[in-house]
């Protein structure tokens, strides 16, 4: 096999595996970003850096303004405030700060003058499509994964009126509001045109639904269907997630050959003041998972946990199931003491089939700091994994590790899909 990394051959042992895994192109298989065609909903620049969710939910930590006439500012002052409390009233060492200033770096741009003006003139400066190219070189993402929602009232219209693919982005089809919204959705289905009944769900809606996921899985060649689900998600029960899930979804990912995407553990708004920023976590019951996993072998289950506490058992989960495939260190987990102690986990107890990390990222740079800092992490823990071989009189070979690491960031996702 060619080596891409040829020259990584010639280095010492670590220094190989590092080139390897802080340079070999992935996708990024979740992300909050989109392309250029959806407009506003595609966020970049150094103030939506800064008004990024997880650092506004660090700024109120110091914030005395009330939230409401926090949000009533413009994005530049909130970005300002948010610049003055978390940079240069106290140290930027959280991971969110940190990656702000990692992106800014890898950018070029010279973070100790500290010039929050100066970096807003480099950033307007800036052609957003080429940018788009630009920050996917940096981070070495060679395909975006979209979260597409039939939901949305501002992306919805660009589907409609159809969207010409880029082929730097891949649209993936999320269901939220179908599955934890019932009452309300059927709602809207019904003004879209879907003949569904609101009440308890019955064949003829079961049908519809079916038919409003076909439509939209072709409409956007979604990769997967996605959902995020509280923490006391069962499976099955005698509600309308659970039958929506086993009579629509089930049977249209089989008919479609897609993974189910299943995020576990989001407790939503449990500060609604603080809006996106204001989620939480809790401790899922897994036997949700195994029992979906077990009752349809057919059907592919791509799964993230947000609660730390629960990584073992998915992984013990994914010991037991082959149509179970764990991927990322999700939001609250997305932090280097983290992503090293579950990236190690999954290793010795997955060896390499699983996809160690997306970015979760909401404004473009992001996918540079978080693809940086996540790879460094994983290529630490290889490189004592290979060590620890070695000792064994095992050597790997460098097309072994490319090999191993090409798996790791992309395709051993891009194999469970096309199963
Ligand atoms: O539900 C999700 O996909 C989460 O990733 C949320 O969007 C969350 O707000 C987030 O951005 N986490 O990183
Ligand atoms: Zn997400």
């Amino acid at each position: 096999m060619k080596t891409i990394h040829a020259e990584a051959a010639q280095l010492p042992f670590a220094t190989q595996i590092e080139t390897v895994v802080m340079s070999t192109p992935l996708p990024d298989i979740h992300t909050h970003l989109y392309a250029p065609a959806f407009r506003e909903l595609l966020l970049w620049g150094i103030d939506e850096l800064l008004i990024y969710h997880y650092l506004v939910a660090e700024a109120f930590r110091y914030l005395d303004v009330p939230y409401e006439k926090f949000w009533a500012m413009p994005k530049p002052e909130q970005a300002g405030l948010v610049w003055q409390h978390l940079f240069l009233e106290h140290s930027p060492i959280s991971e969110s700060c940190r990656g702000v200033l990692t992106t800014l770096h890898a950018l070029g741009l010279d973070v100790k003058k500290r010039d929050l003006p100066a970096l807003r003139s480099w950033f307007a400066a800036q052609d957003a499509d080429q940018h788009i190219t630009h920050c996917m070189e940096l981070a070495g993402v060679k395909k975006i994964y979209m979260t597409n929602s039939p939901f949305d009232e501002l992306e919805r219209p660009v589907w409609e009126t159809g969207y010409r693919q880029d082929e730097r982005f891949q649209a993936c089809l999320r269901i939220d509001p179908l599955l934890l919204a019932w009452p309300e959705t059927a709602v809207a289905l019904a003004r879209w045109g879907y003949a569904v009944e609101a009440g308890q769900p019955g064949q003829k809606t079961f049908d519809e639904v079916r038919r409003f996921l076909a439509e939209w899985t072709k409409r956007m060649g979604a990769a997967y269907v996605m959902v995020s689900i509280p923490p006391d998600f069962a499976f099955p029960a005698k509600n309308a997630t659970s039958q929506l899930i086993e009579k629509c979804v089930l049977p249209h990912c089989r008919e479609f050959g897609l993974p189910f995407a299943l995020m576990p553990g989001v407790r939503r708004a449990v500060n609604p003041q603080l809006r996106l920023a204001g989620d939480g976590v809790g401790l899922s019951n897994l036997t949700a998972l195994q029992n979906l996993c077990a009752g349809f072998p057919e059907n592919k289950f791509m799964v993230t946990v947000l609660a730390r506490e629960n990584q073992h058992e998915l992984c013990v989960l994914a010991r037991k199931f082959r149509n179970l495939h764990v991927f990322g260190c999700w939001w609250f987990t997305n932090v280097p003491y983290l992503i090293e102690e579950m990236t190690r986990m999954r290793m010795e107890l997955l060896g390499l089939s699983f996809t160690p990390q997306h970015s979760d990222a909401r404004v473009l740079e992001q996918i540079i700091y978080k693809w940086q800092h996540s790879r460094r992490i994983i290529a630490k823990v290889l490189v004592e994994k290979y060590s620890i071989l070695a000792q064994t009189g095992w050597q790997v070979t460098p097309e072994e590790v490319e090999r191993d690491v090409q798996g790791l960031f992309g395709g051993g996702f891009e194999r469970f899909c096309r199963k």
